[in-house]
């Protein structure tokens, strides 16, 4: 469509140069860096995904570091969930809100020591938010940003590649639990996470100069399974109904808008910010709920820049937030944020570049 400009606000991964290496056709930008998005063959990327093994550069997920005597305080006064009994080790995906209850991030958080903690984030910039928190509420924590980069190992035979490259303790990982290691004098965390239902690893990079040597050492352990460059794949997050924050958000979000809200605890300590408006906002009830909507047809469609309006008769009642062919479904298929009087089953239209196109609601995931 068109290049990228140069620029030092827009920083590289560690693993540019290997996914340009492998092909790599398009970029998004994320938390002020280039992150892959294609490498040309969308549909045999997302088999390879579903059947074997994809390999991300997901370096855009970067960490938000809190290192100090306070930084497991300021954890909890920055996500509505409970962390009193998360673990060294341990990882949760938790909301972050602001302090009218909107959602700003939905990052893993990851608890490295009692006095270290990481915030893998979505795209937002929480550096700036976790150090004016801090400051404000006159904490002993030091908010940086780590040489943290994630790459991630997704599909059915990740594990066998991880396994192959670090040993079979990996295999006992539970979901978002990490550990930190070496590989070839590499250091790295090994995480079981991942943007995909398909199962998988990320390794994070803690030495951003060895990018592409464990790119290859990765790309060499998974050639037995045949694996291949990937990225967080639209169609299978879709299919999968895993929430993209800041595309299938808006700036009044809430997480129970968005199926989040089992991973908010309404009982946490009032100085958490955002706690007092989200329990007003649970005892009102949420005004909008995240549905899935099949369109009719069989012609692939997008969404592309913008949402598109859902309306029952001649009355709006939400947004389409991304729409994708679905591979296994057949369908052009999305999520609905929509009126909580909106129910699975019901008819609705949605208007896409002046077009009128049937859909009907249907609960998440898809699939
Ligand atoms: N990896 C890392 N950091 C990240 C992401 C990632 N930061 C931003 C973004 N992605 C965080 N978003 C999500 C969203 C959903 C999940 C993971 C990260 C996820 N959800 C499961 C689900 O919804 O079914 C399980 C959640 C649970 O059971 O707690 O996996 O990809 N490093």
């Amino acid at each position: 469509m068109f290049g990228i400009s140069p620029s030092a606000r827009l920083r590289p991964s560690p693993f540019f140069e290997a996914t340009r290496a492998e092909g790599v056709t398009a970029f998004t930008t994320y938390n002020h860096m280039l992150m892959p998005t294609s490498y040309g063959h969308p549909e045999a990327e997302y088999w390879r995904l579903l059947n074997g093994v994809s390999q991300w550069d997901v370096a855009v997920e970067r960490q938000v570091q809190l290192l100090g005597p306070d930084a497991g305080r300021l954890a909890q006064i920055l996500c509505a969930r409970d962390l009193s009994k998360c673990k060294v080790g341990q990882g949760k995906y938790v909301p972050l809100c602001n302090h009218a209850g909107s959602l700003i991030n939905d990052p893993i958080l990851l608890k490295l020591a009692e006095d270290r903690y990481w915030l893998s984030i979505a795209d937002s910039n929480i550096w700036f938010w976790a150090g004016a928190i801090a400051a404000e509420r006159g904490l002993d924590v030091e908010v940086s940003e780590p040489d943290a980069s994630p790459m991630a190992v997704q599909g059915p035979k990740a594990e066998e590649v991880v396994a192959a490259l670090f040993g079979d303790w990996v295999r006992g990982l539970k979901y978002f639990w990490f550990r930190e290691t070496a590989i070839e004098g590499i250091p790295v965390a090994v995480a079981r996470s991942g943007w995909s239902k398909q199962g998988g690893f990320e390794i994070y990079l803690l030495d951003g100069s060895q990018g592409t040597k464990l790119w290859n050492l990765v790309k060499e352990a998974g050639r037995p399974w045949d694996i291949g460059p990937g990225n967080p794949n639209f169609c299978e997050r879709v299919e999968s109904g895993l929430l993209s924050y800041g595309g299938d958000t808006d700036a009044q979000t809430n997480p129970f808008e968005v199926r989040m809200g089992a991973y908010v605890d309404l009982a946490v300590p009032d100085d958490v910010v955002g706690i007092k408006a989200l329990r007003r906002i649970h005892a009102e009830g949420p005004k909008r709920h995240q549905l899935g909507v099949i369109l009719e047809g069989e012609t692939p469609t997008e969404l592309g820049f913008l949402w598109h309006e859902i309306r029952q008769g001649n009355r709006k009642v939400g947004d389409m937030t991304n729409c994708v062919w679905s591979y296994r479904l057949k369908k052009n298929i999305g999520f609905a944020l929509v009126g909580t009087d909106c129910q699975p089953g019901d008819a609705v239209e949605v208007v896409k570049d002046g077009q009128v196109l049937q859909g009907t609601l249907t609960a998440l995931p898809f699939i």
